[in-house]
């Protein structure tokens, strides 16, 4: 069974725990012994089966069972043995002869506080989460007593001992809550040293900038981004209140190639909260990354910011907001940055940003089905993007086709593939190539919504401009590699421009494509020697153990989506140094997806619950920790600076699921405590 299935098991062993003890303690109070005498044998086997479910999930590691075998199945293997001996005898003696004997506390109040410690050991997993520490230890204690108290109080009048009872509680209550709040370390140094001498001793984040010029044969790509508040229409005149740069939605493709120097100046109209641009998956210095309060301050409505960095990094990527990213990326402020390598091919190219607008999937701008004619023949590159917070499913029919990158990292020797899913984490992209036949392919999104019609030209030869059938639809948000014109008012290279028509599909049937199996990245391409030894002298080591739980989010109580047991603005920076080689484990022991994406780097995955891929070597910059998993990936520290190391289902690192990771000695000089 897999670890997600071992931890629901285990929540619904506790709560059938919980259920059966109190059932059982509530039949002798009512007076019920034979009720009471068969559900006893029925509350034992479920809290057998509960112990047999942590020991089964030990298996997986110490971060899934830590508060179980801590404090949950100590509390309840003893109360269980005391309702076994106090209990236990005198139920049987009740059934035989008279019900009233059932109801003598000495069996009623052994039998609840089995239950009782059932349930507090439910509550530890689910409001407390994870690490078990002395305050949750306590709390949890605490919840125990309380509720044995409150079932004395009414299971046996009149009362003695409650006073100091109650005291004594309260005391427990009040050490653990007060545990809570106890300083934790700001950083987290992941086994490595601190004070070491380097290069970026007491350098401002705001020195680490891009360059001016391009590289030698490069040109100067400018773009103008205007953040503000607007309607726009979807492909089907659908109205939608959006935010959006430039009024549209997604904002201006930005195309460059290898080389050229990209320059963005942003601005802000009235987006009240304010605007930055981060660009995801992009290696850029730390002061163009673009997250308020760490690397610049928010850009407020009058205001504006210029970024620049270097082309030099060849492939699919996106941009999006970083101030209150989860509302502003959700309303529209992204759109894609393609960089194509200098001897790019020919052919029709692709860019699909996949976002949801209030239950609407769309691609680019489009709630139908984009329809596209391609030339049989045509080499065709597809960029899928996921914009959204939550991953979605693509699976492409009507050709094989090849998985050709991954997060803007080609891979080695991809393999042919057809009739697969691919999952694509939140944030991250995959560029899908094949060539195009002389039948239909077809793009669906989550096994539903019809993306994307290829259509067979009748000719070889150019796209035609305008179409041939009916009325025309320009693809405004949908970039070909020709021909469409960017933000900056430059047109692509050579060829022709591409369009869609509202012409009678004739991509072929729509397959069902549900049943169809999901390839896995860890295992497709060819083994090849990755960028990096992982092997070699590991400076740092960290864990991220993700969670959710009671924590303080920016000075509020929360149900946080926690990060060892801590929320944003308190989880420890992780500290490293240039040059070191650090390893990440990342470890999700809740009940959701997390989609983890560290700034500034690209992370080589070592392995998923402890098996290393077997396939080409995999760079990402956002790797989904599914229920259950445990992912461990290796960087090495080349980029000095601060950054954000997140979940990208962006309403969880909302809700605390965000951390810094500083470069030893690199300081800023603003103080969001936010990281957007
Ligand atoms: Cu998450």
């Amino acid at each position: 069974m897999t670890t997600s299935g071992l931890l629901a098991l285990d929540l619904l062993a506790s709560a059938l725990t919980t259920l059966a003890w109190l059932g059982t303690g509530a039949a002798a109070a009512f007076r019920r012994p034979k009720v009471a005498l068969a559900l006893f044998p029925v509350a034992v086997l479920v809290t057998l089966a509960r112990v047999a479910c942590v020991i089964a999930l030990a298996r997986a590691g110490w971060w899934f069972v830590q508060e179980k075998v801590i404090v949950a199945v100590p509390l309840l293997g003893l109360t269980v043995l005391v309702a076994a001996v106090l209990a236990g005898p005198r139920l049987v003696e009740a059934a035989r002869g008279r019900g009233v004997m059932a109801a003598r506390p000495i069996v009623v109040m052994p039998l609840l506080g089995a239950g009782f410690a059932a349930a507090a050991g439910l509550v530890h997993t689910l409001l407390l989460g994870y690490p078990a520490t002395w305050s949750t230890g306590l709390l949890t204690v605490a919840l125990f007593g309380v509720a044995l108290l409150v079932s004395w109080r009414v299971v046996c009048p009149p009362v003695r001992g409650l006073r100091p009872g109650a005291s004594a509680i309260l005391a427990v209550a009040l050490l653990g809550t007060g545990l809570a709040f106890a300083p934790v370390e700001a950083t987290d140094l992941g086994g490595g040293v601190s004070g070491e001498r380097h290069e970026h001793q007491g350098q401002a984040v705001t020195a680490l900038r891009g360059p001016n010029a391009p590289a030698e044969g490069g040109r100067v790509r400018r773009f103008m981004l205007t953040a503000r508040t607007s309607t726009i229409a979807l492909s089907s005149g659908k109205q939608v209140a959006a935010w959006t740069f430039n009024g549209q939605v997604p904002g201006p493709a930005i195309t460059a190639t290898e080389g050229d120097l990209i320059e963005v100046r942003l601005r802000n109209a009235d987006i009240e909260s304010g605007v930055t641009l981060h660009w995801h998956g992009y290696d850029v210095p730390s002061g163009e990354d673009g997250v308020p309060g760490l690397t610049q301050d928010a850009v407020l409505p009058g205001e504006e910011f210029v970024y620049r960095f270097l082309a030099n990094q060849v492939g699919t990527f996106w941009y999006h907001t970083h101030e209150v990213s989860d509302l502003g990326v959700r309303m529209g402020l992204y759109g894609t940055l393609v960089v194509h390598s200098r001897n790019r091919a020919e052919g029709l190219d692709l860019t699909l940003p996949v976002h949801t607008f209030s239950g609407t999937t769309v691609l680019g701008n489009h709630d139908q089905p984009i329809q596209q004619r391609a030339y049989p023949g045509m080499p065709t590159r597809l960029r899928l993007v996921n914009t959204d917070n939550t991953p979605h499913r693509f699976t492409l029919s009507g050709t094989p086709y090849r998985l050709v990158a991954i997060d803007g990292n080609d891979l080695n020797e991809p393999g042919e593939v057809s009739k697969v899913g691919l999952r694509l984490p939140a944030g991250g992209r995959y560029d899908l190539a094949f060539t195009m036949p002389a039948t239909g392919v077809r793009l669906l999104v989550d096994d539903r919504t019809e993306g994307l019609k290829l259509v067979p030209a009748a000719t070889t030869g150019a796209l035609d401009p305008a179409g041939t059938t009916g009325s025309v639809e320009t693809i405004e948000n949908v970039r070909t590699t020709t021909g469409t014109t960017d933000a900056a008012g430059t047109t692509g290279t050579a060829g022709s421009t591409g369009s869609a028509t509202a012409a009678s599909p004739t991509a072929g049937p729509v397959e069902n494509t549900a049943s169809w199996p999901e390839l896995d990245p860890l295992a497709y391409g060819e083994p090849a020697a990755p960028p990096f030894d992982a092997n070699e002298q590991v400076k740092r080591r960290f864990t991220l153990v993700l969670d959710q739980g009671l924590a303080m989010v920016d000075g509020r109580p929360m149900y946080a989506h926690t990060v060892n047991g801590q929320a944003f603005p308190n989880v420890p920076t992780q500290i490293v140094t240039e040059g070191d080689l650090v390893r990440i484990t990342v470890v999700n022991r809740g009940r959701e997806t997390h989609p983890w994406h560290l700034h500034g780097h690209r992370v080589l995955v070592l392995s998923r619950d402890g098996r290393a891929p077997t396939g080409a070597p995999l760079l990402l910059d956002t790797f989904d920790v599914r229920p259950g998993e445990v992912w461990e990936v290796a960087f090495r520290a080349t980029n000095p600076g601060l950054w954000m190391n997140h979940c990208h289902n962006l309403s969880h690192a909302d809700m605390g699921m965000a951390l810094h990771l500083s470069y030893e000695g690199v300081t800023t000089p603003f103080h969001g405590a936010h990281g957007g």
